[in-house]
C-alpha cells in the first residue's frame, strides 16, 4: 500500500500499474483533468469565439475563463497577455518568428545557453540566421551554475534578446533568471524564459523573474497534451505581427487589406483547443490545491533517496549539483560501460519507466562530454516504494549485463 495520498487521484496507476519516473517528459493526469476535458465535450462543445448561439457562447466563456486562471497562475497583469498555443515549442517559435525576426537587426546579439532544450535553441539559431544577428551561448560549470563573469561578459549593449530556460530538463537546476533579466534589461534587451520544467514544480511569478515572454506546456503540469501557453508583455505583443494567419484572428478582411484582431486573439489563428484550455485550468486548480510546498517536499525526499541509493555504486554518476535539493525532481545519470538505452530497457522489463537519450539537449550532452544519459524524474504521485524498486533494479544492471559479479 502506498503512503502517497495523491496517487489515487491518477487513474493510470490503477489501469496500468507502473513505476512512472518520466514526469519531466510528460506528467500523468489526475481524474479532475480527464473529467474536465470530458465535461467540455459533453456540456459545452461548440466552436468558441464564433457562434452567436448559447452553446458557442458557453464554450467561449469557458475558454476565456481558463485564460484568466492561467494569467493569475503565473502573475500576468492581464489575460490579454496569455496566448494559448500547442506547447512550449510553439510558444517559443512564435516569439522567434513574430518578435525576433521582425525587430532584431544585423549586428545585434542573441544570447542563450548551451543548457537549453532544442525548443529554446533552434528558434534562436533560425532567428540569428534570418536577421544577421550573432548568437552567443552562456556556458555553465558542471553543476549547472553560470558565473557572474559569463553573464556580464556575454550580455552587454549589443544584446537584443536573451533566451534562458528556468529549469534544465537534464540537470534539474534552477537558472538565475532574475539576475540574467536584470542584466539584459539594463541594455534594453528582451528576456524570453522557457518555463516548461519550472511551472510544474514551483510557483512562478513572471514579474518577479523579469520575463518579457514566458513559455510552458500544459502536459508537463498535469494538463492535457496539445495546449501550451505563451505569456508576452502587452506592448511587445501589440507591436508584433501575427505568427499564423487565418480564421478568427482578424478585425476585418477585404481583398486588399486585413486588420488583425487585438491581442491575444491576433495570435490564435484557426479553431482553438478550448477543451484543452478548460482542462488546463482544472490542472492549475489541482496543483494549487495540493500546493507547491507539498510537491517540493515529496520531490526533495524522493530525489534524496535516489542519491543515497546511487551512492552505493561507484559506477553511477549523477549529472549536475551534488545537492539533491537542487534537482527539482530530475536525476540524470550515466553508468560506466552501460548505454542509457540499455538501462531503460532493463528497467522497463520490471515496469519502471525512465527516459534515456539526449533529452533534446544534444549541445549540452556534448558540452558535458556524455553521449546520452538515463533520467529519472519524480512528481507528486511517486512514493518511496517507487524509488526503492528503481534504485534496487538500477544497482543490479551491471551485474545483469555480466559486468560485475
Ligand atoms: N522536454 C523532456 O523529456 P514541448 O514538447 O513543446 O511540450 O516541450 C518542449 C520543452 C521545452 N523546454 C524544456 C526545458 C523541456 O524540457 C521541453 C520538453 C521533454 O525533457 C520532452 S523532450
Amino acid at each position: 500500500m502506498t503512503d502517497n495520498k495523491y496517487r489515487a487521484d491518477f487513474p493510470i496507476f490503477e489501469k496500468h500499474p507502473c513505476v512512472y519516473l518520466d514526469s519531466a517528459a510528460t506528467a500523468q493526469r489526475p481524474r479532475v483533468v480527464i473529467e474536465a476535458e470530458k465535461e467540455f465535450y459533453e456540456t459545452m462543445n461548440a466552436n468558441p469565439l464564433r457562434g452567436l448561439y448559447d452553446l458557442s457562447v458557453k464554450a467561449t466563456e469557458a475558454y476565456e475563463r481558463s485564460r484568466e486562471e492561467t494569467a493569475s497562475f503565473i502573475g500576468a497583469e492581464s489575460p490579454d497577455e496569455i496566448i494559448f498555443t500547442r506547447n512550449t515549442t510553439e510558444s517559443l517559435n512564435l516569439v522567434a518568428y513574430s518578435y525576433a525576426m521582425n525587430f532584431i537587426k544585423p549586428g545585434d546579439e542573441i544570447v542563450t545557453t548551451v543548457m537549453e532544450h532544442h525548443s529554446n535553441m533552434l528558434p534562436w539559431q533560425a532567428a540569428a540566421e534570418k536577421t544577421g544577428a550573432k548568437l552567443l551561448y552562456l556556458e555553465p560549470d558542471e553543476e549547472g551554475n553560470f558565473s557572474d563573469d559569463e553573464i556580464v561578459t556575454k550580455i552587454n549593449d549589443r544584446t537584443a534578446l536573451v533566451a534562458v530556460g528556468h529549469v534544465s530538463n537534464v540537470m534539474g537546476c534552477v537558472n538565475p533568471v532574475k539576475k540574467i533579466a536584470e542584466r539584459a534589461h539594463r541594455y534594453g534587451a528582451v528576456v524570453v524564459v522557457d518555463g516548461a520544467q519550472s511551472t510544474p514544480h514551483m510557483q512562478v511569478d513572471i514579474k518577479q523573474l523579469g520575463a518579457d515572454f514566458f513559455a510552458f506546456s500544459g502536459h508537463k503540469l498535469m494538463g492535457p497534451m496539445g495546449v501550451g501557453v505563451l505569456y508576452g508583455r502587452r506592448d511587445l505583443l501589440e507591436k508584433m505581427p501575427p505568427f499564423l494567419t487565418g480564421g478568427e484572428m482578424i478585425e476585418s478582411v477585404t481583398l486588399k487589406k486585413t486588420v488583425y484582431a487585438a491581442i491575444p486573439h491576433k495570435f490564435e489563428a484557426g479553431t482553438v483547443n478550448a477543451a484543452g484550455a478548460f482542462a488546463l485550468a482544472a490542472a492549475i486548480r489541482y496543483l494549487k490545491a495540493v500546493g507547491f510546498d507539498e510537491i517540493r517536499q515529496t520531490e526533495d525526499r524522493l530525489v534524496e533517496l535516489i542519491f543515497e541509493g546511487f551512492a552505493k555504486s561507484s559506477h553511477i554518476h549523477i549529472l549536475g549539483s551534488k545537492d539533491p535539493k537542487m534537482h527539482n525532481g530530475i536525476v540524470s545519470f550515466t553508468m560506466d560501460d552501460v548505454h542509457p538505452h540499455d538501462i531503460s530497457s532493463i528497467l522497463d522489463a520490471d515496469g519502471i519507466n525512465i527516459r534515456a537519450g539526449h533529452h533534446c539537449a544534444q549541445p549540452l550532452m556534448e558540452y558535458l562530454k556524455v553521449g546520452s544519459t538515463a533520467r529519472a524524474s519524480v512528481y507528486l504521485y511517486n512514493d518511496e516504494e517507487d524509488i526503492q524498486k528503481f534504485v534496487e533494479k538500477t544497482l543490479k544492471v551491471r551485474r545483469w549485463l555480466g559486468l560485475e559479479s
